[in-house]
């Protein structure tokens, strides 16, 4: 989706989460910003739900970004168009607005549900980076406005833990773009808590109880803002004895709960997701995440002998949902899988020298990571088919690929960039790519999974790829140390079938 997609709307409602974040009301007032150019658009930023703002941080915001959120119970008309941003249509923190279209734009997983525009990248550290580029795609330049840019740099900076916790490029992006208010953000910095806050706090870590056998800690706060649970997770997670922990509160309409992992089996979000699955909603990144629980769910704790009870069982049941394969230890039997062999696609490649000067060193922007490069005549770069980029040798790239001048099209979830050390703004890898086809054939052993796994490969052993049944479960037939998960649909798509009568045939193939 586009923002062009929807300027057609004339009547326009932006609505924040209940309970809104920083980084809900940073991404609302941008689009604010963004639509409200335009004078013959009505556009209204809200937020609804039982509660006012009450964080001292998130007040301070509004008042000196001059953000005009208005708080409704419900509105005097639907509008054209509603758009929910970081969260989704008809979640549990998302009070119901009636509306003719519905857009969502948000980095929370998927809750499943079509809407008339949508925009999720459940990736992203925080929304205000998936807002920070669905602006730059129009050519906005959010610098030109220090609210603004402040206000997204500050929802990416709570989103992430101060920054600390970012990964995706598209919020590297942001943090190395953008220019913000240093006084304004130090000001919010020490102003995240009341002492009403910090008494909660205390009081639900006194009471925390410690599952030492299963290395789970879990706690009860008052009611309170959903971020002291954070606050809370994160203290308690210091403690020696636990691998995760879960803090909950019970408010009016359901229980809030935040979660902690410190070990690389157990990835918050893809917990959360499971604790709240069928009776609320939940998700967020590998050491912290959250999630909520509808009324039902009190219901469901009723039935067991106490909430702390409740919330270990379904931990438990989380850990005993999935099979972990450490691809350096696994002895795979491949004689139980089938052999396969890939389908030649074309990839896409760009000569560094095409595109900088030789000798510059530049960074290359991914979704995996940042690599630096120095741009030469022997120094290629390649696109694979889902945007992974790496550098490659000339001799050994005119070994692997049969290529040619046609331009590579594809579109990815990130575009790969390249910015070099001399000038900030960067440059778009796709305009250069040109078409590459491997020459030679690549075989593997495959079968699909019966069960959920987590796979860490030998490529990245501090995150797993996670396998759901249906999925195949892949070795390399050169190296049986390289395990991994394909997913069912790109399998199907781009691997057949082959007998060890035509494998012996094929002239690239070792026996
Ligand atoms: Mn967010």
């Amino acid at each position: 989706m586009k923002l062009t997609d929807l300027c057609s709307y004339k009547s326009i409602v932006i609505q924040c989460h209940d309970n809104p974040d920083p980084d809900a009301v940073a991404s609302g007032y941008a689009l604010y910003r963004y639509f409200s150019q335009d004078p013959d658009k009505q556009v209204l930023l809200v937020y609804a739900g039982d509660y006012f703002i009450q964080k001292s941080n998130l007040l301070m915001m509004i008042e000196r970004l001059d953000i005009p959120l208005l708080h409704v119970d419900s509105l005097p008309e639907a509008p054209e168009l509603l758009i929910t941003v970081d969260c989704q249509y008809g979640e549990g923190n998302v009070t119901e607005l009636p509306a003719t279209c519905i857009a969502v734009i948000d980095h929370h997983p998927h809750i499943g549900k079509i809407f008339d525009y949508s925009e999720i990248r459940s990736s992203y550290g925080s929304c205000s980076s998936l807002v920070y580029q669905l602006l730059r795609d129009e050519n906005v330049d959010v610098n030109l406005d220090l609210s603004l840019s402040t206000a997204l740099y500050y929802g990416l900076y709570s989103d992430t833990n101060a920054l600390s916790e970012i990964s995706h490029p598209a919020d590297k992006d942001l943090r190395d773009d953008l220019m913000y208010n240093k006084g304004l953000l130090a000001a919010l910095r020490n102003a995240n808590f009341s002492a009403s806050d910090i008494n909660i706090a205390g009081e639900a870590l006194s009471l925390a109880v410690f599952d030492e056998k299963h290395r789970i800690g879990i706690a009860e706060a008052k009611p309170c803002d959903p971020n002291i649970l954070g606050f809370i997770g994160d203290m308690l997670l210091q403690v020696d004895l636990l691998d995760c922990c879960l803090v909950y509160c019970r408010l009016p309409f359901g229980i809030k709960f935040s979660v902690r992992s410190c070990i690389r089996e157990i990835h918050a979000g893809d917990m959360a997701v499971f604790l709240s699955e069928d009776i609320g909603s939940g998700g967020g990144h590998a050491e912290k995440a959250g999630g909520f629980l509808r009324e039902e769910a009190v219901q469901l704790i009723s039935e067991c002998r106490s909430d702390h009870e409740f919330f270990r069982d379904r931990i438990l049941s989380y850990f005993d949902s999935y099979d972990i394969v450490y691809a350096s230890e696994f002895k795979p039997d491949v004689s139980v899988m089938g052999l396969y062999r890939k389908e030649r696609l074309p990839l896409g490649y760009v000569r560094s020298t095409d595109i900088l000067e030789e000798g510059t060193l530049a960074t290359l922007r991914t979704l995996e990571a940042d690599i630096t490069i120095r741009a030469s005549k022997d120094t290629y770069i390649m696109i694979g088919i889902v945007g992974e980029v790496y550098p490659i040798k000339r001799h050994t790239f005119e070994k692997r690929y049969k290529f040619s001048n046609n331009p590579f099209s594809a579109t990815f979830e990130y575009e790969p960039s390249i910015r070099s050390s001399q000038s900030r703004s960067p440059i778009r890898l796709m305009q250069y790519a040109k078409t590459c086809v491997p020459t030679g054939e690549t075989f593997i052993h495959a079968m699909p999974l019966e069960r959920k796994a987590k796979i860490f490969t030998v490529w990245d052993p501090d995150n797993y790829m996670r396998g759901q049944p249906g999925d195949y479960l892949a070795v390399h037939h050169d190296n049986q140390n390289d395990v991994y998960v394909i997913e069912k649909d790109i399998f199907l798509r781009s691997y057949v079938p082959v007998t060890a009568t035509e494998y012996s045939m094929y002239p690239h193939a070792k026996t």
